[in-house]
């Protein structure tokens, strides 16, 4: 076994977006592709010789071979130790969680998230320090700098590592455990939640189902679920990970996982329903006949994550991604705790978790946490609600309708476009850029435009700044559209529009959320002419 210093060139756009780098899988399994960008993470990293590092994904298409060379490339840049999850697997959460755990030096995570898998799909790889949370802005940038001048990658020629063997290795010195991807989480989630109490409540009859969407909260779901919770065999559907994800997209929203919503909705629905994407990040709510928007999901767990016991002593402070909706912020106010808002992508709450200043984090694109870990958490979701239902022992669709008679309801919705021309969209959001400050004060379609900005934050923590994250119209009458490019596609440009509408009228909370926002919705397009520009007449999701 040998270390070899092979020479490279660069490839063009290995630039990080919202998560990690994501590309075509055709992409990443170009020649050198995978090598030179690994190589760009160690050589942004300093102190790494004979240091731990944790390895794992979400198991699609083209994992296991990216993760033999990343092996390979930690022993030949002198890492010390690689833990790596059985088959290769390790959620996103439950790898935040072994980082912090074990404390090791960083982690490299395969994953596209919720995008679909295979040979024409997408594939992704994301690096993780320390405190198990995504590479803030400052690493990522140095990543990709390095990626554009890369000449040489280090790597060994030791054979492939058995990934599906628990147990220790050697590759060229560097110490390589195979480790069960679920020991180490589901210590730490019974640690939050009572399990005990949710053990009687399905004892009692309670019935849900869990669809693992054919991705890795799978084994997990099974373990926990099943296994530790004793929730009758049959409750996790799809769990068993498969590296195209059984030809679907493995996303928790109301198109791709309409089976579970259709069961949800009839007469044959469970008390509950869940769904996770495909490295277990997200997560999907669904109550009988009710489903609950991420947004009211993140403000319902704050209002009542205090009847489990991880979080019986209180919230210090409640975060939300910018274009989440305000409903988070009236229980924060309730409770007297701080509320963040901060850029889209879980790397910005980062700091304000390791601070203690905040403990729930969440943003409408179906993530929720807390600074149990530092990435958004699915199953950790579901379990808290399954504690919420064992403690108060009423369906979601009441502790919703209780919810909205406390503090009022944010309608809320989000409209993709996706896969419209790159350059339309550009100058779309370029042009309206450049008509922001004369929108201020204007009435359009009967609304009273209050503010209109671009989204620029500025870390509390750190004092980094980020500019250019969102385009926001605040409107007189309390509502808001916010339009922002996607940087998690793969194909072509994603344009997402988000529309919000507080209403506390009594009478007005059980009304059906694009109706309510049909004007809005409108306005929205008077502002932008999406339709026109993109060339679409609708929406390709509506969530
Ligand atoms: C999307 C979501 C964002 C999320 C990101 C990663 O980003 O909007 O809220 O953090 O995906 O999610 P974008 O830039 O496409 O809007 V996933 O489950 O990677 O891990
Ligand atoms: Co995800």
């Amino acid at each position: 076994m040998t270390i070899a210093t092979i020479q490279t060139e660069p490839f063009q756009d290995q630039k990080p977006g919202t998560s990690g780098l994501r590309k075509k899988t055709q992409v990443f399994m170009q020649e050198r592709y995978v090598e030179n960008f690994v190589q760009a993470i160690f050589d942004s990293l300093d102190d790494k010789q004979g240091k731990m590092l944790v390895v794992g994904g979400d198991g699609r298409y083209f994992n296991r071979e990216a993760i033999q060379t990343i092996i390979k490339m930690a022993a030949g840049n002198g890492f010390g130790t690689v833990l790596v999850g059985q088959g290769g697997l390790l959620s996103t959460p439950a790898a935040s969680c072994v980082i912090r755990a074990r404390k090791a030096y960083g982690g490299i995570i395969l994953s596209a998230s919720h995008n679909p898998g295979g040979p024409d799909g997408d594939f992704g790889i994301k690096y993780n320090t320390d405190n198990g949370g995504p590479a803030p802005e400052k690493i990522t940038e140095a990543i990709f700098a390095k990626s554009t001048t890369i000449t040489a990658y280090r790597i060994s020629d030791a054979p492939d590592v058995d990934l599906d063997q628990i147990g220790t290795t050697d590759v060229d010195g560097l110490t390589v455990h195979v480790i069960d991807p679920a020991e180490d989480y589901l210590g730490l989630m019974a640690n939050l939640f009572d399990f005990d109490k949710i053990r009687e409540m399905f004892q009692a009859g309670f019935r849900m189902r869990f669809d693992a969407m054919h991705a890795v909260t799978g084994p997990y779901a099974h373990a926990i679920l099943e296994g530790a919770l004793g929730a009758p065999a049959g409750t996790v559907v799809n769990g068993t990970p498969s590296p195209d994800f059984g030809g679907h997209h493995p996303d928790p929203n109301l198109v791709h996982a309409k089976e579970l919503h259709d069961l949800m909705m009839g007469p044959d629905a469970p008390d509950f329903g869940a769904a996770s994407d495909g490295d277990g990040d997200r997560n999907l709510i669904i109550g009988k006949g009710i489903f609950v928007t991420p947004s009211d999901s993140l403000a319902a767990l704050a209002a009542n994550a205090h009847l489990a016991k991880g979080y019986a002593g209180g919230l210090k402070g409640i975060a939300r991604s910018m274009p989440t909706s305000g409903a988070a912020d009236r229980v924060a106010e309730a409770l007297g705790i701080g509320l963040y808002e901060t850029p889209t992508g879980w790397k910005f709450f980062g700091n304000l978790l390791d601070a203690g200043m905040a403990t729930i984090c969440g943003e409408e694109s179906a993530g929720t946490g807390s600074d149990h870990v530092r990435e958004k958490d699915g199953l950790w979701a579901v379990l808290l609600w399954l504690n919420i239902l064992a403690v108060r022992q009423q369906p979601v669709k009441q502790i919703m309708a209780e919810h909205w008679a406390t503090y009022g309801r944010n309608y809320y919705s989000r409209h993709d476009y996706e896969e419209v021309d790159a350059a339309a969209a550009n100058s779309l959001v370029d042009e309206l850029r450049g008509r922001l400050c004369e929108l201020a004060g204007r009435i359009i379609n009967g609304r009273g435009v209050a503010r209109a900005d671009d989204f620029a934050y500025k870390d509390p923590v750190d004092g980094s700044t980020s500019a250019k994250q969102g385009i926001r119209i605040l409107f007189d009458d309390g509502s808001r559209i916010v339009l922002r490019l996607s940087g998690t596609g793969t194909a072509g440009a994603t344009l997402r529009l988000y529309l919000e509408r507080f209403e506390a009228d009594p009478a007005r909370l059980d009304l059906d959320t694009q109706e309510v926002l049909a004007d809005l919705i409108e306005t929205a397009e008077q502002i932008a002419a999406i339709k026109a520009r993109t060339g679409r007449d609708a929406p390709t999701v509506i969530t």
